[in-house]
């Protein structure tokens, strides 16, 4: 009856229509603009016919993935007249949908979510297989439900449920669903179709039945009854856990405490009016823009690693903390590894962490006892180089200097085929550098990995000049085996993460020398959506790798990363103190009961740290704000400038899977084109006193002068 690009409608033998979800050249159904185009002549052609029913299913794994996310940056942009109408009119599709004359059934074995969920719940009736995902993701990218979701969810579903799952964003199992009244029944895949069938059938005989519920789907939820109760629960949940950067959650809370007591028709128009506000905040514009910067990031690493090949047996060269969990990754993920070191105190360690990270694993029920073994003994801990000569890949996981590494992978190379490939886990040291060296050094490249590394998914993986893209793309192959999110960026000390991350810890070092409390400058950076402020964050590193990994960056950036005067991290670190490690750093650490380090303020640490200060002086937070971000900032434009990375999509991606960069703010790039490019260079140029950090690049200014974008 209809087949165009997403949708097609054929007629069964019983007379009921068969409605299949295929958008062409996509691995998910969405509704783009042409599939919701296709879904309003298919609509209109069920409407003209004389199908008895109406069912509707997906040819791909999942069912609808929801709106197209990639179509949102432009939409959001739209003026609000303009994105109400886009909602307006497809309400009104899902509206006509509900109000069909026939029974209309969605067979769901997959993702159901977002706008593909919404599909679900104006159809009369919902069968889903095991298979099937249902949720409302957008609170996540800092939106709500825009096709009727939060109109019909309460609606249809027990209300509590409805409202928990809107606010949450969380997706539900079929079981979940079937429990919370979200769908009708659980059925197997091969029964689906039938179990549709039998659904309008059923409906046709008992057409009161059927129209029954669709009348109550269009009222209002009675005040005092479970509409009200149902947001009452969740708020209180919601303030428990306390502030959120993200506006979503209490807005799309607040907007379902209205919207519940009033008719289905004026709760559609408030779930416009909700949306569209969200739709025009920057968390939403952060949100979804690392949505697509992922997607763009995907394709690449997918392009990459089709012209490499992952390693199917590697070698880790150092078993400390760093070597023991690459190690641990490589096993879990079915890779065999052999582990050296030179000790044997060192060999035991890294099992030691590796055993302890399996274990975590089966505690938390993602592991067997046996796959937790069978993992352990993929790891074969070695003081020589026996099983050397099968590995395709070796990580370089020693201590961070530049002499013994290049000592270390200059002789691994003897022993390893010609065809392996040497990579370094290097946090800072130049990869050209470390090549020099080598005889095979197209076979050597930089693979830096972040601690703790089980948990951490970034992975850069950096192109000396001598690096062959063969290595390059084998290498990325094997960090997405490792289930590991990898970059590809270009060579410099600091690579991109750490040599941004070393401007900030630069700044942090004067705002201490100009005065200012380590406690105030940990609390504005966590209030501006960072998981720990910098002095917490150097504890964590440890103060004796950040002085070393400076001092790197400093011989390689001269110009503005080496400091005229001493930092509180030299002080403290000269004092003995560490950090974490060592039990005290900027704060001291004591272990719970269960073991968890727990920091406390550290006197001594504060009078060390003033007892080097001319005075003492109150930043206000934006200042502090101020004075941290700009030079992490500018050093991601200098890297951007300077082809260290390519775009600044993965820029953005890196900072925010490299360092936590607070999502709700995109990254770097985004934070700096949100300000304004000329606002931010005239900052820029208040605090230029405070040294070369602080100046903006001279394409910077021009961009700005030009109105140009980092993103599009
Ligand atoms: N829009 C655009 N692209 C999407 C997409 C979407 N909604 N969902 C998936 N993709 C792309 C994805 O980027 C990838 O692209 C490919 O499809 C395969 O995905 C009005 C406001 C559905 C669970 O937030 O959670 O509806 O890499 O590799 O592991 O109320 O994708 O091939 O270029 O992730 O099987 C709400 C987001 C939208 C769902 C499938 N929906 N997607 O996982 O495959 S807002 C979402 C996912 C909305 C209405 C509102 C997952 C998945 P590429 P994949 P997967």
């Amino acid at each position: 009856m209809y087949h165009a690009n997403a949708l097609r409608l054929t007629r069964l033998e019983s007379g009921i229509g068969h409605l299949v979800f295929d958008l062409a050249g996509s691995p998910v159904n969405k509704f783009n603009r042409q599939t919701l185009d296709e879904l309003r002549e298919v609509l209109a052609l069920v409407a003209g016919s004389d199908l008895r029913g109406l069912l509707c299913s997906s040819a791909k794994s999942g069912f609808i993935a929801g709106a197209d996310i990639a179509e949102f940056s432009s939409q959001f942009r739209l003026p609000a007249s303009e994105l109400s109408a886009w909602l307006a009119q497809s309400q009104a599709l899902f509206s006509t949908l509900a109000a069909l004359p026939i029974p209309t059934v969605s067979l769901i074995d997959g993702q159901a979510l977002g706008g593909g969920f919404e599909f679900c719940l104006a159809t009369d009736y919902r069968l889903a297989t095991r298979a099937a995902v249902l949720g409302f993701p957008e609170v996540g990218l800092g939106i709500c439900p825009g096709f009727g979701g939060t109109v019909r969810a309460p609606r249809v579903m027990d209300t509590q449920a409805a409202v928990s799952w809107i606010v949450s964003g969380q997706s539900h199992t079929a079981d979940e669903a079937l429990s919370a009244g979200a769908i009708d029944a659980l059925v197997d895949a091969q029964l689906l179709l039938e179990s549709g069938i039998e659904q309008i059938e059923q409906a046709l005989q008992q057409p009161e039945v059927w129209q029954q519920g669709r009348h109550a789907r269009q009222a209002a939820l009675t005040p005092g009854d479970t509409g009200a109760a149902a947001c009452a629960g969740v708020r209180a949940a919601l303030q428990a856990a306390g502030a959120n950067p993200n506006p979503a959650p209490a807005l799309v809370l607040q907007l379902l405490e209205r919207s519940v007591a009033v008719s289905a028709a004026e709760a559609l128009a408030q779930e416009i009016a909700c949306f569209v506000s969200l739709a025009h905040s920057d968390v939403a514009a952060s949100l979804v823009g690392l949505f697509v910067a992922d997607q763009q990031l995907r394709q690449k690493t997918r392009a990459w690693a089709a012209r490499g090949k992952a390693a199917d047996r590697i070698a880790v060269l150092g078993a400390g903390i760093m070597g023991g969990g690459i190690a641990y990754q490589a096993a879990l993920k079915g890779i065999d590894v052999q582990m050296k070191d030179i000790a044997q105190a060192g060999l035991d360690a890294g099992m030691k962490e590796a055993q302890q990270l399996l274990g975590r694993q089966v505690q938390k029920g993602r592991l067997s006892h046996a796959q937790a073994a069978e993992a352990l003994a993929r790891i074969h801990p070695t003081l020589d180089y026996s099983g050397f000569a099968e590995v395709d890949l070796v990580v370089e996981a020693v201590v961070e200097k530049q002499a013994v590494k290049q000592a270390v992978l200059a002789e691994v190379e003897r022993q390893v085929p010609a065809t392996a490939i040497l990579a370094s886990n290097t946090s800072t040291i130049s990869i050209t550098a470390l090549a020099q060296p080598l005889q095979r050094p197209a076979q050597f490249c930089g693979m830096h990995f972040f601690n703790p590394v089980p948990l951490m998914p970034l992975v850069e993986v950096i192109r000396g000049e001598g690096s062959s893209e063969q290595s390059i793309a084998s290498t990325v192959a094997t960090a997405q085996r490792l289930g590991k999110t990898p970059i590809v960026v270009r060579d410099c000390p600091g690579f991109l993460v750490n040599r941004i991350l070393f401007p900030y810890f630069g700044a942090f070092a004067m705002l201490l020398r100009d005065g200012a409390d380590p406690r105030a400058i940990d609390a504005a950076m966590e209030a501006f959506g960072w998981p720990m402020g910098p002095a917490w964050l150097l504890d964590v590193v440890g103060l004796d790798t950040a002085v070393h990994a400076q001092a790197v960056m400093a011989q390689g950036f001269p110009d503005r990363m080496q400091y005229d005067f001493t930092s509180a991290t030299q002080w403290l670190f000269e004092s003995g103190r560490l950090g974490q490690k060592s039990g005290a750093g900027f704060y001291r650490y004591t272990p719970d009961a269960a073991g968890r380090l727990q920091k406390q303020v550290d006197e001594q640490a504060l009078a060390l740290i003033r007892s080097q200060q001319k005075a003492s002086r109150d930043f206000t937070a934006q200042e502090i704000v101020d004075r941290m971000m700009l030079p992490l900032c500018l050093e991601t434009v200098r890297c951007l400038e300077d082809g260290i990375v390519d775009t600044a999509a993965e820029a953005d991606m890196g900072l925010v899977l490299g360092l936590g960069f607070p999502r709700f703010r995109g990254g770097a790039l985004r934070y700096l084109e949100r300000q304004g490019l000329a606002a931010f260079c005239a900052l820029a140029d208040a605090l230029a006193a405070l040294g070369p950090l602080y100046h903006p690049t001279a394409t910077l200014r021009a961009m700005a002068a030009a109105g140009a974008r980092f993103h599009a």
